[in-house]
């Protein structure tokens, strides 16, 4: 029986699962989920119907994220319990660790460290937050539990001389953690939690960069621990470097910003003051075409129409920031777009994506999207493979031949930082930076609150070894206009 498997659900303890079992046979997440599904479970004294419905919504939550969770829900949580708990008095670090701290897509759970002077207060406090569903440990340095979202949080309490040690090694991963411990035993050295050792003695802890230094390695961004390569760059083996990572600052403007026009809700004023608000000097609006009928897409009559519309919303904003006329064009089954080159050719950005026959053939879909590149008007691929996470698989592409397309014809890829998207992928996106294929990373904003979204895009180019210069929208708007077609 799979106990530790049922227990993880949020309403069951080890008790409700041995009555059902022994009422109802449950013995997993399956045979629970047809049982709940059929009412049987209200039927059991000491259920009841509520019960029965928090047991559906949570595993619900589970098969719809197979537990993970994405980077930016992960986020708000992180936030507020950093808030909470970095807030009491005596704490002098408090940090999320894991798969958070190295930006992943998603994220299965927390892993908070904290130095503090009063540990057990931290526990109390943690252990009672708002929101926690169920405590699974409450212990001295270490205590866990599930929030009511289903998601699970480890606090470690770790002593402030090996705070650094602690901090590299619950970031992980878990195999670039193997080989800087292979590399540390090379040495004569032993590298763990506690810090980095010769002998008894200490030789590095406190500091995550000095414990990178001691083993004679470049400082290791958290977004690069992988080990895909990172370990031998900061080695400067064989004349490989780490990337200068692109910087969480380094955006200038937004390539892909939807209005109410089709399917966004703002008005192109709005989103354009709220991205000037946002420190940005230009946005591209780039509503859908008349082929996305449910987004209200835009034909050629409408297109213009919103020309003047952004000329008026231009001369509102007095220079302080740039509203560039752009389009997201829908690519046909043909590969042909959803506007005549007549139309195109006049825009100032164009964006080109699939949104429909998802189902190609491999070689179709990627000739397909070959075909728009190859349209002199076309100076951006959106969201290239379509994926959703969690949710959709990306469409079948041969990514290096549109990568080579997009070098031969000068197209730019975007990475589309929208949570549920982060596409390109990372290994995309490296395939893209070794190639010398310029990139764009913007937000896919349908609301002015969705330009935030711009930070994950920029974790996502990070984890794909991009640097500022791969990006084109770190440039000012002069240097963007002379990389477009
Ligand atoms: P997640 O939670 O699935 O999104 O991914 P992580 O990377 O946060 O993994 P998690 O929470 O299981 O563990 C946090 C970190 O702790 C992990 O990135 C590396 C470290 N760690 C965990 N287990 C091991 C292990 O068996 N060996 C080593 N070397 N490190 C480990
Ligand atoms: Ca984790
Ligand atoms: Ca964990
Ligand atoms: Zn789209």
């Amino acid at each position: 029986m799979r106990l530790d498997e049922l227990t993880k659900i949020e309403g069951l303890g080890p008790k409700s699962v041995k009555k059902l079992y022994e009422k109802l046979g449950v013995r997993n997440i399956k045979d629970l989920e047809r049982a709940v599904r059929k009412g049987l479970v209200q039927e059991i004294p000491g259920f009841g119907e509520k019960t029965e419905k928090r047991i559906l919504r949570s595993l619900e939550f589970s098969k719809k994220t197979s537990g993970r969770i994405l980077l930016d829900k992960a986020s708000a949580i992180a936030q507020s319990i950093k808030k909470r708990i970095g807030g009491i008095e005596g704490v002098s670090l408090c940090e999320v660790a894991g798969s958070f701290r190295r930006r992943k897509e998603t994220i299965g759970d927390l892993d908070l460290l904290v130095v503090a002077k009063n540990p057990a207060r931290i526990m109390d406090s943690f252990v009672r937050m708002e929101g926690v569903g169920r405590v699974l440990a409450h212990g001295k340095t270490k205590s866990s539990i599930t929030l009511k979202s289903g998601l699970d949080v480890d606090l470690r309490i770790v002593p402030k001389e090996s705070c650094g040690a602690a901090l590299n090694y619950f970031t992980g991963s878990k195999e670039h953690n193997i080989a800087l411990r292979e590399i540390a035993i090379k040495k004569g050295l032993k590298l763990n939690e506690y810090g980095l050792f010769k002998g008894e003695k200490v030789i590095a802890g406190k500091n995550e960069e000095k414990l990178y230094e001691a083993l004679g390695l470049e400082y290791v961004p958290p977004e690069l621990r992988e080990n895909t390569g990172e370990i031998e760059a900061s080695m400067r083996r064989k004349g490989s470097r780490l990337p200068k990572l692109i910087g969480y600052d380094t955006l200038k403007g937004d390539l892909q910003v939807q209005t109410e026009w089709s399917d966004g809700v703002a008005s192109i004023e709005e989103m354009a003051r709220e991205a000037l608000r946002r420190g940005l000097s230009y946005i591209a609006i780039t509503d859908h075409t008349k082929r996305l009928t449910i987004a209200n897409g835009l034909n050629e009559k409408r297109l213009t129409l919103q020309a003047k519309e952004i000329d008026r919303a231009n001369i509102a904003l007095k220079g302080k920031i740039t509203i560039l006329k752009g389009t997201e064009c829908d690519i046909l089954k043909d590969g042909s777009l959803d506007l005549s080159d007549k139309v195109l050719a006049k825009l100032d950005v164009v964006g080109a994506s699939v949104h429909s026959y998802f189902n190609l053939e491999r070689k179709a879909q990627t000739e397909r999207i070959i075909k728009a590149m190859e349209n002199p008007n076309v100076d951006i691929i959106f969201h290239p493979t379509g994926r959703l996470i969690g949710r959709r698989d990306a469409y079948a592409i041969d990514i290096d031949a549109i990568i080579k397309a997009a070098k031969r014809t000068g197209t730019i890829l975007e990475i589309d930082a929208f949570p549920d998207r982060l596409d390109l992928c990372d290994e995309y996106i490296k395939k893209c930076v070794v190639s010398g294929v310029k990139l764009a990373i913007d937000s896919d904003a349908h609301a002015p609150e969705h330009f935030s979204v711009l930070e994950f895009g920029l974790a996502q180019a990070r984890r794909g070894w991009a640097t500022k210069g791969d990006v084109i929208n770190t440039r000012n708007l002069f240097d963007l206009k002379k990389l477009l077609k």
